[in-house]
C-alpha cells in the first residue's frame, strides 16, 4: 500500500456472468493500478436494459467478485448514469475497464483517470455459453431459447 491516509483507489464495472479467467486477470491488473478495488457488478435489472440475461442471478456474482482477494468492495450497478456519483462517494483515483470498451467512458477524465486494459483472448461468458448449451441435452434441431444468444 503506497499511502494508509489517503489509499488510490480504483473503480471497475462488469456483468461477471458464467466468472472466468478473462474476469479474473482485468480484476487482478485493476487492482494493481491502485491500494483499493471497488467494484460495480450490474444488476439482473440493468442487464435486462444492456440485453443481457445472466445465467447467474445478481446475489450471487456480486458474492463472486467479493470472494476474491483483489477486491476491497462490491456495489450494484443499476443504471449507464451513476458512474460519476459513484466516483464521488468512494473518492475515486482510477476508472479501469476492458478495452472491448474503449473511448466509451472518456467523459469520465473530467472526474479521474480512465484506463483501459487489453482483453483476454479466446475467453467469454458467450462462449461457454455456446459450449454449454448443447451440454443441456436439448436436441440440435430444438429452437434454442432467446436467452441463449444474448451475450
Ligand atoms: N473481460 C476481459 N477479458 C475477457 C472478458 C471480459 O478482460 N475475455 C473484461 C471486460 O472487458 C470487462 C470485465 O471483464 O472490463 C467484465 O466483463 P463483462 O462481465 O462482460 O462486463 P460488461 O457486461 O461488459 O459490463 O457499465 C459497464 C458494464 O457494466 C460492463
Amino acid at each position: 500500500m503506497t499511502n494508509i491516509i489517503h489509499p488510490k483507489n480504483v473503480l471497475t464495472y462488469g456483468t461477471y456472468d458464467l466468472f472466468h479467467v478473462g474476469h479474473a486477470r482485468l480484476l487482478e491488473r485493476a487492482s494493481g493500478l491502485g491500494d483499493r478495488l471497488f467494484v460495480g457488478v450490474s444488476s439482473d435489472s440493468f442487464n435486462a436494459i444492456k440485453g443481457k440475461e445472466c445465467v447467474i442471478p445478481y446475489d450471487d456474482r456480486a458474492e463472486i467478485v467479493a470472494a476474491l482477494r483483489h477486491v476491497h468492495h462490491v456495489f450494484p450497478e443499476n443504471d449507464w448514469e451513476q458512474k460519476v456519483e459513484d466516483i464521488q462517494r468512494y473518492n475515486i483515483d482510477v476508472f479501469v475497464m476492458g478495452d472491448d470498451w474503449a473511448g466509451e467512458f472518456d467523459h469520465l477524465k473530467a472526474h479521474c483517470e480512465v484506463v483501459y486494459l487489453p482483453r483476454t483472448e479466446g475467453i467469454s461468458t458467450t462462449s461457454l455459453k455456446d459450449r454449454l448449451y448443447p451440454l443441456s441435452g436439448s436436441s440440435a434441431d430444438e429452437p434454442r431459447p432467446a436467452s441463449a444468444k444474448l451475450r
